[in-house]
Parts: C-alpha cells; sequence; structure tokens
C-alpha cells in the first residue's frame, strides 16, 4: 500500500514551476487555489484580497454567478462550432455588445494582442480601399509608452525595450508620438495616416490619464485628417473607470474599440473590434479570422458580461467606490505615497522610492493579504473587481497605509 500523497504546499509547487515552465513572468509567491468575488484563497488557505483582478479581466470578481450559471448552461448544450458553421449564439452577441458600444458591427476574437492586430489589419485594409492609400505605404500612429500586447507586430512600436529587444526584425508602419500631446499628433498625421491607435488611459504606463480634451482633440483630428480613431479599451474599458468605456468621459465615440480582458467574465478569453459599418465593411471572408473567435461558450459568456453592464450597475458602483479609493489614497499623499492618479476603481499608486521598489511593496502587501502588480519602478496598480465593498477597499487602503509606515 502506497501512503496517501501529501498535498503540495505553496513552497513545493513554485518550486515545481521551475524546470517546466518558460521563466516569462516573475509572478508574487502565492499560489492560489480557490476564490469568489473579491477574495481568492492560496494552497495553504490563507485568504487575500484582490487588488489586481487579472489585470481587470476579472471586472465582476471571480464566479460571478450570473456569469457561471452563462457558462454552465452553455457547456451542457454546444461549445465549439468554429466561423465555419453559424452558431446560436453569436448575432445575439454581437448585436447587444454593438448597441452597449454605440458603434455597428462586431469581429470577435479571442485574446486582446488578437483584437489589437485585427484592429491594426481593419485600419489598413480600410486605408487602402476606402481611403485610397498607395499599396503597402499606410502608417499607424501609436503613443510613446503604450502597452497593446505581445505580438511580433505589436512589440514592433513598444517603447519598452524589454518588451522589444530580441524580437526583431520589426514590423514597419508605426510612427510613435508623446501621449497626451495633440500638436505632435498633428504633426504625425498625414496622407498615409490610416488610424491613431490609442489607450485612452495608459495601464502598463502606470494608469496614465491624459489632459481633459485630449481624446476630444484625437477625435476631432482624425476626422479631419480623414483616418480612423482606434481606441484601445482592453483595459479601461467594460466598467472600470466608472463609465462603460473611458473614451466615454469626453462623450467621444472612436471608429474602433478594441476590447478583451472582462469581456470573458474571468472565465474565458473574449475580445471583439467594435466599429462603424463603413470601416468593418472592408472585411470579406478569407481576409481575416480565428478558430476560437465567436465560439458559443464565449458569445454565451460574452452576452452575459454585457447583459451585465447594460444595467450601469457596475459602471454606477466602480464611480462611487473610486471615491472612497481617491480619498484613501488623498490621506496617504505625504505619508509614503509622493503621487496617484486615479479614475473610476482603478489606480496607478506612486510609492516613494525611499521606501521600497513597487515589488517590494506588492511583497509586503501580499503578507498582509491584500494582492497588487506593480509596475515600472515604484508604482503599483490597483484595479479590485467592482464588486468588492466599500468596507473592504478601506481595509486593504488601511494595510497600504500600515505597509508604508512600517516601510519608513
Ligand atoms: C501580461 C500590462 C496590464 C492591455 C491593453 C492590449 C493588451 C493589454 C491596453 C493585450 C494587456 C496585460 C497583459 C499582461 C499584463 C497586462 C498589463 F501590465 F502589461 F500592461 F493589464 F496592465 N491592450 N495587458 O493592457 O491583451 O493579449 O494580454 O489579452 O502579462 O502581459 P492580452
Amino acid at each position: 500500500m502506497t501512503a496517501p500523497a501529501r498535498p503540495a504546499t505553496s513552497e513545493d509547487l513554485i518550486k515545481a514551476e521551475e524546470p517546466v515552465l518558460a521563466h516569462n513572468y516573475h509572478p508574487l509567491p502565492v499560489v492560489v487555489a480557490e476564490a469568489e468575488g473579491a477574495w481568492v484563497e492560496d494552497v495553504e488557505g490563507r485568504r487575500y484580497l484582490d487588488l489586481l483582478a487579472g489585470y481587470s479581466a476579472l471586472n465582476f470578481g471571480h464566479r460571478h454567478p450570473a456569469l457561471v450559471e452563462a457558462a454552465h448552461r452553455q457547456l451542457d448544450r454546444l461549445t465549439l462550432t468554429s466561423r465555419a458553421f453559424h452558431n446560436d449564439r453569436l448575432a445575439g452577441f454581437a448585436e447587444r455588445l454593438a448597441a452597449l458600444i454605440g458603434l455597428d458591427m462586431v469581429l470577435p476574437m479571442n485574446t486582446g494582442a488578437e483584437a489589437v492586430e485585427s484592429g491594426i489589419k481593419l485600419a489598413r485594409k480600410w486605408a487602402y480601399d476606402v481611403k485610397g492609400v498607395p499599396a503597402d505605404r499606410a502608417t499607424i500612429v501609436v503613443a510613446a509608452d503604450n502597452f497593446h500586447g505581445r505580438t511580433t507586430t505589436i512589440v514592433s512600436f513598444s517603447t519598452d525595450e524589454s518588451a522589444r529587444a530580441g524580437f526583431g526584425p520589426f514590423t514597419p508602419g508605426f510612427k510613435v508620438v508623446p501621449y497626451n500631446d495633440l500638436a505632435a499628433l498633428e504633426a504625425a498625421v498625414d496622407e498615409t495616416t490610416a488610424a491613431v491607435l490609442i489607450e485612452p488611459i495608459q495601464g502598463e504606463a502606470g494608469v496614465v490619464i491624459p489632459d481633459d480634451g485630449y481624446l476630444t482633440g484625437v477625435r476631432e483630428l482624425t476626422r479631419r485628417a480623414g483616418c480612423l480613431f482606434v481606441a484601445d479599451e482592453i483595459q479601461s474599458g467594460l466598467g472600470r473607470t466608472g463609465r462603460t468605456l473611458a473614451v466615454d468621459h469626453e462623450g467621444v465615440v472612436p471608429d474602433v474599440v478594441l476590447l478583451g480582458k472582462a469581456l470573458g467574465g474571468g472565465i474565458v478569453p473574449v475580445s471583439a473590434v467594435v466599429a462603424r459599418r463603413e470601416v468593418m465593411g472592408v472585411l470579406h471572408p478569407g481576409e481575416h479570422g480565428s478558430t476560437f473567435g465567436g465560439n458559443p461558450l464565449a458569445a454565451a459568456v460574452g452576452t452575459a458580461v454585457v447583459e451585465l453592464l447594460e444595467t450601469g450597475e457596475f459602471q454606477r458602483r466602480a464611480a462611487d467606490l473610486g471615491e472612497v479609493l481617491r480619498d484613501g489614497l488623498t490621506g496617504l499623499v505625504g505619508r509614503g505615497v509622493t503621487g496617484f492618479r486615479a479614475r473610476g476603481l482603478w489606480a496607478g499608486v506612486d510609492v516613494d522610492p525611499a521606501l521600497g521598489t513597487g515589488r517590494e511593496i506588492s511583497e509586503l502587501l501580499m503578507r498582509e493579504g491584500v494582492l497588487v502588480k506593480d509596475t515600472h519602478g515604484s508604482t503599483i496598480r490597483i484595479a479590485p473587481p467592482l464588486t468588492i465593498t466599500a468596507d473592504e477597499l478601506r481595509g486593504a487602503l488601511g494595510s497600504l497605509e500600515k505597509v508604508l509606515r512600517a516601510a519608513e
């Protein structure tokens, strides 16, 4: 008789990854085994408040009952067809998503990077077919410090050396201008420009919010110049900032909106390009696609996500809880925090570098039962599930205060 296997500890599991898992990440040393709502539990049963929410893939929390139910129901009926056939879930998903976003047509994909790639291809095709740019001459203007994903084309226009170095040769056709600088954008746009592609709020850069009027300016400039405005709302969209989209804060409607992360309800990867009919109309059979894009399970979960957002409840929660977050962070400025940028339930918090790196602060917070993720240098980002309660959020801010005080 063999002895029952001793359950693996967090330490065992972290060690077991080392020889078999690519070293493209440096995760916090927590091994999550279960989760519900804003809380995760590790292998030893320790509980943590999740203030990262899967980089906003978990806007509705872990295992939101309506989303899990939609997934279960669909698993029992039909999971995949490929786009070689129609499936009975796709029309409803596209119709409701387009209506939520205020545009006409949907191209369903899977990951964020695929949505960005698809947006780039769509903009180029539109430039040749509609705008009349000479073949292979189309350019796309992007912003410095962008983060749009990790494919070879997308890292081609990254300004982050660790994302780019070693991955050339790079895809041509991109012009990089400083973010939040309309004059630089104006100077970069010409008759070859297919699109301006930006994040309405730059996530990876540290939750960088442009000046009021910037997005309106981008909209006016692109309209005047006869090129497309493509907004990457993969992280900023779907309730995070207190509105359905971050561009809604300026009442701006882009030509193309890229969605991902939360669109899959934290269950399956679901992304989408949502666009005006005249733009999406340039794509014909055989020109673009994906085996998994628009699969029935993704469409069912995506539809349930759209249903949650149609009520406006989550956008309201993000706005209201955003005030709690802002108040808490304001109280920490000068007490370990040198500054912060916040919109809705999303903040980039600059910690005094004398107190430690963002990574060190994140590890200390982990020991207090709060999970966050650092970004560059001494910045940590806070993006809890929109289902978090005000008391839970205040508790987490209390833990941050405690960690900062102990680090002094
Ligand atoms: C990783 C960051 C967040 C995105 C925007 C497209 C994508 C992303 C605006 C691509 C992805 C991720 C990827 C994730 C880390 C993460 C991230 F720090 F890198 F910037 F969220 F803050 N557009 N962001 O933010 O979407 O292909 O990943 O589905 O580990 O690389 P994806």
